[in-house]
């Protein structure tokens, strides 16, 4: 890294010994898991160089933005609208962490038994060793799991903070309301932040802006119904990862390039690997960056993952195209929530629609088997296994259950229960 970087860096208070340390790791992980893979897309060169400059460039273009006066609000989850950030004048990026780097500086709070997100995300902070988080002007938290609501009130003691409740049952007309007026509440804190009106003309252009991020992605999605696949589970989580916080447009533009390489592969009928390897379905949780354990272990198993039920994957884009027709702000927030609220997160209760969309996509994808993933001491996703399962089973689709966290300690475990499910699939 330049000595640029350094003095930025410096000036974002990053602890520099550590950083280094957590940079160093992310390079060799990313080489064995990622850069090892055979028959890559050549789109792919874009979303590696995102990588390498993951503290750098990006964060480079934040600063400089901020220096302009500019604001950056971070988020942790998806029901926090890129809309209405982008329509503030702000940018948006995600902050949850995917690795275990920061556990012993979180553990020093939090108790050590709590989900590994959860962790991840408050001790990022606490050793200073996210970039993204000492660049954000406020960080956007919400109310989904016990665990994170109660982790944000501490978070709000180091950074400024604000907490979008997110209705628990969402097929009421009250949760309608509530969300709309959250959103609304977010509205006003955003201007307040940026100082400037969220009029409906800026809102109609961010809905167009993220709607065309949403096409991008469901089009890259639809090219894994190939068979072969023209691109693998890895690369694909990736993409998705990447969409948290890269640039919206040109982010579009890059993943446009992508699937356009990805549909010429499918007329020529290539593929990552053979049309017999299996293929899997991954559901649960979200995985964010490094955490491509699970990914990572399946395919080097010789399957491959054809969809994720998750929130890097289908559940990123399941607001679908939002409607942008209304000339008022109020007409087009309506929208915004009514959109958002299709999210099936397990925060939910009931969660009917999730369990609907695990048996239509292993059908689309026509998977050979599930593979239900839950981090640890995530109680929503961890008991709606048993929800997906027997629906699932129902539709003769057979389904491995896996909890775990971001330590390679059960690497050798899930790989074995993981062989004997792709065998047993094979028969
Ligand atoms: S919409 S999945 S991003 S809440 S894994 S922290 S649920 S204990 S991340 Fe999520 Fe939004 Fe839902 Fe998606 Fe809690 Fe479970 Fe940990 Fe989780």
């Amino acid at each position: 890294m330049s000595e640029d970087y350094k003095k930025m860096w410096e000036e974002l208070d990053i602890d520099l010994e550590r950083h280094d340390q957590l940079l160093g790791g992310l390079s060799q992980l990313y080489t064995n898991v990622y850069l090892l893979q055979k028959n890559r897309p050549k789109g792919m060169e874009y979303y590696d160089y995102v990588i390498s400059e993951v503290h750098g460039l990006r964060i480079k273009e934040l600063c400089d933005f901020r220096k302009k006066g500019n604001k950056v609000v971070a988020y942790f989850c998806l029901y926090v609208p890129e809309e209405l950030v982008l329509a503030s004048g702000a940018v948006l990026v995600g902050l949850c962490g995917g690795s275990n780097f920061a556990d012993q500086d979180a553990e020093a709070v939090l108790p050590r038994n709590i989900c590994p997100l959860i962790k991840a995300s408050y001790g990022f902070k606490v050793a200073r060793v996210c970039p993204y988080f000492q660049a954000a002007d406020l960080l956007v938290g919400e109310t989904t799991c016990d665990g994170k609501k109660k982790m944000f009130e501490l978070l709000g003691e180091l950074v400024p903070l604000h907490t979008v409740e997110v209705p628990q049952k969402p097929e009421t007309e009250q949760a309608r309301k509530l969300f709309f007026e959250e959103l609304n509440t977010l509205k006003s804190k955003l201007e307040e932040l940026t100082g400037s009106k969220i009029t409906s003309e800026g809102l109609k252009k961010s809905i167009e802006t993220v709607n065309a991020k949403r096409a991008i992605l469901e089009r890259l999605v639809n090219t894994r119904k190939a068979s072969p696949p023209p691109i693998s589970g890895k690369d694909s989580l990736l993409v998705f990862q990447i969409a948290f916080y890269d640039d919206p447009q040109r982010f579009t533009q890059k993943t446009t390039e992508l699937v356009e390489e990805l549909e010429e592969r499918i007329r020529k009928g290539e593929g990552v690997v053979d049309a017999e390897a299996p293929r899997i379905m991954i559901s649960g949780c979200p995985m964010a960056i490094p955490n491509w354990k699970l990914h990572n272990i399946v395919e080097n198993s010789g399957a491959v993952i054809v969809v994720e039920e998750s929130c890097v994957g289908t559940r990123y884009i399941s607001m679908g195209q939002i409607d942008n027709s209304s000339d008022s702000v109020d007409g087009l927030i309506k929208s915004i929530a009514d959109a958002y609220l299709n999210i099936h997160c397990s925060c939910f209760t009931p969660n009917d629609g999730r369990i609907k969309d695990n048996i239509q996509l292993a059908k689309d994808f026509k998977v050979d088997g599930v593979i239900h993933y839950s981090l640890q001491t995530c109680h929503g996703y961890n008991i709606e296994a048993k929800k997906v399962e027997s629906a699932l089973k129902e539709q003769g689709i057979p389904m491995l259950t896996i909890e775990t966290d971001y330590s390679g300690e059960d690497t050798g475990q899930l790989t074995t229960r993981i062989e004997a499910f792709l065998e047993m699939l094979k028969k």
